[in-house]
């Protein structure tokens, strides 16, 4: 497909500088080169820009920049649809994961007006399952998942265009989930592959089984990747290392999986903070993933299908 990069260059979901030089690092690592050298087109559409910011209030003290939140939500909620109505497949370069609350918003509104059925894959270690009224960090980088589901509390934002009901939604990867999050997941149907089901599985079956559900409703598959998905050993530049991630090994397979199913209609990278990183190293492994996603392989097989 024809790739479009956004530029999301967003640090204020959560409280550590850095994740605003994400989209430079990600591009200064051959971003655009790898998916281009794959065969496909793309566009580079630059870095979006906060436009003016509205006086907005949350009864939760705890919550921070709300108002810079819901300006990038608007901002990348249209110009993924933007992306997506050109025909392409956007790939939104982070930011702190908060700008998912837009990218998903813009998918979902886009899918709505297709007639089509959107679902959520979440490559993270943690469920980003709390509302603004939940969270105790006061980091809206941790709300997408609930937002995206319909969850309440999201009184100052948009409504989310068509929510995305549980059975629809994947979280993988998972290893950390506070208290109010787990709670609220025990009331929501969502597969929640966390890395006891991961390690007990493995990591291929329950990742075929939620692409089988996607391809047999015709879905468009929107990918989050946050930067904690892998193993801090391999990634240390995320500014919410958690131990036990996946390996090199592990995510590239999850990526080829992703490419030989052709479903991936949209794509975040999020959490990078170049400002944490030895030599590009984090940097240089997310795009090599990306490749994976678009097709890069080792040894060109027939594709298996999931017939
Ligand atoms: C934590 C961290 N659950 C919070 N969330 C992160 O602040 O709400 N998500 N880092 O990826
Ligand atoms: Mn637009
Ligand atoms: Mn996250
Ligand atoms: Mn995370």
């Amino acid at each position: 497909p024809n790739v479009v990069l956004i530029g999301a260059p967003i640090d204020s979901g959560q409280r550590r500088p850095g994740c605003l030089m994400g989209p430079a690092a990600l591009r200064v690592a051959g971003i655009a080169q790898a998916i281009r050298d794959l065969g496909h087109g793309l566009e580079d559409w630059g870095d979006l820009a906060l436009g003016d910011l509205a006086a907005v209030a949350c009864e939760n003290p705890a919550v921070h920049s709300l108002a810079e939140t819901l300006g990038w939500t608007e901002a990348l909620a249209d110009k993924t649809d933007d992306a997506l109505s050109a025909g392409s497949l956007p790939i939104i370069l982070g930011g702190d994961h908060s700008l998912a609350l837009g990218s998903v918003a813009g998918a979902a509104a886009h899918a709505a007006r297709q007639g089509r059925t959107l679902f959520l894959l979440w490559l993270d270690a943690h469920s980003d399952f709390h509302t603004p009224m939940t969270t105790t960090s006061g980091n809206l980088h941790g709300t997408p998942v609930a937002y995206i589901a319909g969850r309440s509390g999201f009184d100052a934002f948009p409504p989310f265009p068509a929510p995305i009901p549980a059975e629809r939604i994947c979280l993988y990867g998972i290893r950390s989930v506070d208290p109010a999050e787990h709670a609220a997941l025990l009331r929501h149907d969502i597969a929640i592959n966390d890395m006891r089901v991961l390690d007990e599985r493995g990591i291929v079956a329950p990742l075929r089984e939620f692409l089988e559900t996607v391809r047999a409703a015709g879905g468009m598959l929107h990918v989050s990747l946050d930067v904690d998905f892998l193993d801090p050993s391999i990634a240390p530049a995320v500014g919410t290392t958690v131990p036990g991630g996946t390996t090199f090994r592990e995510a590239h397979l999850v990526m080829e999986l992703l490419h030989e199913s052709g479903l991936v209609t949209s794509l975040d990278l999020v959490e990078l903070n170049p400002f944490l990183d030895e030599r590009g190293r984090t940097a240089r492994l997310m795009v090599d993933l990306v490749a994976s996603l678009m097709g890069r392989k080792v040894f060109d097989r027939p594709t298996r299908g999931y017939a």
